[in-house]
């Protein structure tokens, strides 16, 4: 096992990688820039170097920078987080030529999955159902155009190297196909360096679900169920839950196993999530691996009774997953408010500012994950989720109900938060009982 980790990240991140470094009795480095080097959450970490100043590309973007602090330090590993450079495979690729041990995949499958194409064909190997759309990549306009008259509009156009929305371009007939081919090629370039494209038939109005995963280096894997994320607004997750409140046990099943089928035949190690849309009639499809831990890790965590944030290191330094998949149960309900320094009354832009007043909530089934505290300044620079407030109980309703007091309970002054926004998402009809898609936010919300 390592006896030092560097953590190439910032924030509640960082803090949760802490936390799992000392209970596995490991030392913990954290990078930061000038704009965090005084933050509160810093000095929980055994040993801090600032690499430069706030801006991402001169400090926790910058792999010269988070190498050397590595060197200097002498950690035997990095963890990245997510975010930043947690799905870069050239990074996980130098950390290896420099004898430091990447905490997540290998390179190689890291490039496989990011790239959304060859993500595909791993899934249709498997038997893993994908959306039906183009085998391999789209050459041409007239390609894309000769395949949408197969499978029917409207149709969705990504970027292989895309992903979490960005890159996608949706036509209704040809006339719109064919600008929309040229827009997002355009894009695509400019945006990732690699213009390449693929098809799928547009799926109206699903659900957003991903299965959590677990591999070691010598090909056992488990699933974690799934969660929910269909709340989002402009692809930025607001709640999670899990398990998926509209999913009956056989489906869950299928689409747990499909998950564990598709990372068995990527020859993958680390953590991972497969994501699935979910159709009105309970289909589900693959679209994407991520390949680092996620934000919405905490919701499985609480239902399994699992540190997957442990798991992950464990792995890392080559000890075997002794998890069994039936020792692997879900517990009750479990549901994440992602609290963010935006103005929900401002098209939620970003509030950064001196946090003069910060009371957290408590009691029984609450936790809260966050670098925060009173005193601390949210800076411009970065993300701007402050606190993730992580409620778990026997029954979904008693979690809506829980969660409710938790939002009330908390006090953040003066900056603005995301609270009052959630407080009426989890006060709403179609949000109570689940009758929600993706377009949730967007149709109900403001
Ligand atoms: C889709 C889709 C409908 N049909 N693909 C958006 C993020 C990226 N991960 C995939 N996304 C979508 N892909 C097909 N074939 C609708 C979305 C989508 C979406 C998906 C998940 C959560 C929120 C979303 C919001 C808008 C669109």
């Amino acid at each position: 096992m390592f006896s030092r980790i560097l953590i190439a990240n910032r924030g509640e991140i960082a803090v949760r990688i802490i936390r799992a470094c000392h209970e596995l009795g490991i030392e913990a480095v954290v990078v930061c820039s000038q704009a965090d080097k005084d933050a509160a959450y810093v000095k929980m970490a055994d040993e801090v170097v600032c690499i430069g100043p706030p801006s991402p590309l001169e400090s926790y973007l910058n792999i010269p920078r988070i190498i050397s602090a590595a060197e200097i330090t002498d950690a035997g590993a990095i963890h990245p987080g997510y975010g930043f450079l947690a799905e870069n495979a050239k990074f996980a690729e130098i950390c290896r030529e420099c004898g430091i041990t990447f905490i997540g995949p290998d390179p190689d499958a890291m490039r496989l999955l990011g790239d959304k194409v060859q993500a595909r064909e791993i899934a249709k190997k498997a038997r893993v159902p994908v959306v039906p759309g183009s085998e391999g990549e789209l050459k041409d306009d007239r390609e894309a155009l000769k395949l949408a008259g197969k499978i029917g509009y409207p149709v969705m156009l990504k970027a292989a190297a895309g992903g979490g929305g960005r890159g996608m371009r949706i036509a209704h007939s040809e006339i719109s196909l064919r600008g929309a081919f040229a827009a997002a090629r355009a894009e695509a370039e400019a945006a990732f360096k690699n213009g390449t494209l693929y098809m799928e038939k547009f799926i109206e109005q699903p659900r957003h679900v991903e299965v959590q995963l677990l591999a070691d280096n010598s090909g056992n894997a488990v699933h974690f169920y799934e969660r929910d994320c269909t709340v989002q607004r402009r692809h930025q997750k607001l709640i999670e839950e899990c398990p998926c409140p509209v999913l009956d046990d056989e489906t869950r099943e299928n689409l747990c196993r499909a998950a564990l089928r598709l990372i068995k035949e990527a020859n993958y190690s680390s953590a991972a999530t497969c994501e699935f849309l979910l159709d009105k009639d309970n289909n589900f499809y693959f679209i994407e691996v991520n390949t680092r831990i996620q934000v919405e890790h905490t919701i499985t965590e609480m239902i399994t009774g699992e540190d997957l944030v442990r798991w992950q290191i464990r792995l890392a330094s080559g000890e075997p997953l002794t998890l069994r998949q039936k020792d692997i149960q879900m517990n009750g309900v479990a549901m994440e408010c992602r609290i963010n320094a935006e103005d929900p009354q401002h098209g939620y832009s970003p509030s950064p500012g001196r946090i003069e007043r910060f009371i957290p909530p408590g009691g029984l089934g609450v936790r809260i994950d966050t670098h925060m505290c009173q005193g601390e300044t949210v800076s411009p620079y970065y993300d701007s989720m402050i606190a993730k407030l992580i409620v778990h109980k026997r029954t979904r309703d008693e979690v809506i109900n829980t969660m409710k007091r938790a939002l009330r309970e908390f006090q953040i002054e003066p900056i603005k938060t995301t609270i009052p926004a959630h407080l009426e998402i989890l006060a709403h009809n179609k949000f109570v009982t689940s009758d929600i898609d993706t377009g949730f936010i967007e149709k109900h919300m403001g």
